[in-house]
């Protein structure tokens, strides 16, 4: 296969409800998405890149830049007989991992709509897993009255384990009540999204072992396994790394050190699904259980998710939630579904085995441009369009 075309739309969603993080709110859901095409088949991905460098370093700016001038130039002229290729040719590119994923996760839906194979039996998976468990994440609310009546909200529908977001001050009050009100048995986790630091908050840190937490997720520094493995140590409930994971490398490094007993999984964040893999499988050899992240994408980036969640590591429900959790009307046609279960089920058919519906994309496009890679080479600037978050 030779890439022939590439397209790129500049989306804008509005969020059924703000999202609040330690790093601020989210109003709405923008993101590229990406189409590669070859020999009359298309394949689709999102980029889960931001209008800001707060989760990561990437943007949607740089993104597009980095597309347009280094990751396309890689694989313009190329003949991929293996979507695992790509890869190994973007591999010299250092950092801009959402660039390269989204790319390299069209070319794998590419993949499955020609030789008509669904994503997860291209990956390996297993193919007994066709429903999958799934938690939602629930960002920082008003007051803990607000979190319970959300969070039950929740399990009444059937998610299967709870992740409360929290940052230094809102903390032990919210998780305290929370507990108190679903009981037990509930499994509720907490994500810090890096706010705490262990020199400051190691006492606050301390008394989150009595709320029995399946685990914090990345509550110290991206770049610092020295200070997380500390953490570890000093406190019972395990550590979940996010942020700080960026390759295999990263997970060997960050396991042999004692800083993390659980990883969570994104396809963007490890630079695409070949290394989203590579993680799981090194994970799998230390013995520490993986699940898969989310990053507020639409029912295109869910789908690659749910597909991933198919390898045998993948042992603890994600944040993989069904698209009424996110939106109104999302991007493709099947919307998600939780099962009264609280699974989701894998979809079957080629590739990812859904589409964007083309006149709801075209409806949420504020922006669109198109590379022919047959007749010339691109390269260039970022596009100065108004609105667009640049
Ligand atoms: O840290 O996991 C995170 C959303 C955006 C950025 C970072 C994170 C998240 C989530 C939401 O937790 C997960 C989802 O529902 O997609
Ligand atoms: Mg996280």
């Amino acid at each position: 296969m030779k890439i022939e075309h590439v397209g790129l739309s500049f989306i804008e969603m509005p969020l059924k409800s703000p999202f609040e993080t330690s790093f601020g709110v989210d109003t709405k859901k923008t993101c590229w998405i990406v189409s590669v095409s070859a020999d009359g088949v298309t394949g689709y991905a999102e980029s889960v890149a931001d209008v800001e460098p707060l989760y990561s370093e990437e943007t949607h700016a740089s993104v597009y830049y980095a597309l347009k001038n280094h990751v396309i130039p890689r694989l313009t002229g190329q003949t991929l007989t293996d979507p695992s290729q790509v890869h190994n040719l973007l591999l010299p590119i250092r950092g801009n991992r959402m660039a390269k994923a989204v790319i390299e996760m069209a070319i794998w839906d590419w993949w499955g709509r020609a030789v008509h194979q669904p994503l997860w039996a291209l990956l390996g998976g297993d193919p007994n897993k066709t429903e999958i468990p799934v938690g939602v994440s629930i960002g920082i609310q008003r007051s803990p009255e607000v979190l319970i009546r959300v969070a039950q909200g929740y399990l009444e529908e059937g998610y299967r384990r709870l992740k409360v977001k929290i940052k230094p001050g809102h903390d032990l009050i919210p998780l305290e009540a929370l507990r108190q009100a679903v009981g037990p048995d509930v499994r509720i986790m907490a994500d810090a999204n890096s706010a705490y630091r262990l020199d400051r908050d190691l006492d606050r840190l301390r008394q989150f072992d009595q709320f029995d937490l399946m685990m914090i997720e990345q509550p110290l520094d991206e770049d610092d396994y020295v200070d997380h493995a500390v953490l570890a140590h000093a406190i019972e409930t395990p550590l979940c790394l996010d942020e700080s994971i960026r390759s295999a490398d990263d997970a060997r490094r960050a396991i042999g050190l004692g800083a993390t007993g659980v990883i969570n999984i994104k396809v963007g964040r490890v630079g695409g699904l070949a290394s989203a893999k590579a993680v799981h499988d090194m994970a799998m050899r230390h013995h520490i259980p993986v699940w898969c992240g989310g990053m507020l994408e639409t029912g295109i980036g869910r789908a690659f998710n749910l597909h991933l969640t198919t390898l045998p590591n993948f042992s603890l429900p994600g944040d993989t939630s069904a698209s009424d959790r996110y939106f109104d009307e999302d991007l493709i046609d099947q919307p998600f579904v939780l099962n009264p279960n609280g699974t989701l089920t894998v979809p079957d058919g080629e590739g990812i085995g859904v589409r964007p519906n083309l006149e709801r994309l075209s409806e949420v496009t504020t922006y669109y441009e198109a590379w022919d890679l047959r007749s010339r080479g691109v390269r260039g600037g970022v596009p100065d369009v108004a609105g667009l978050g640049f």
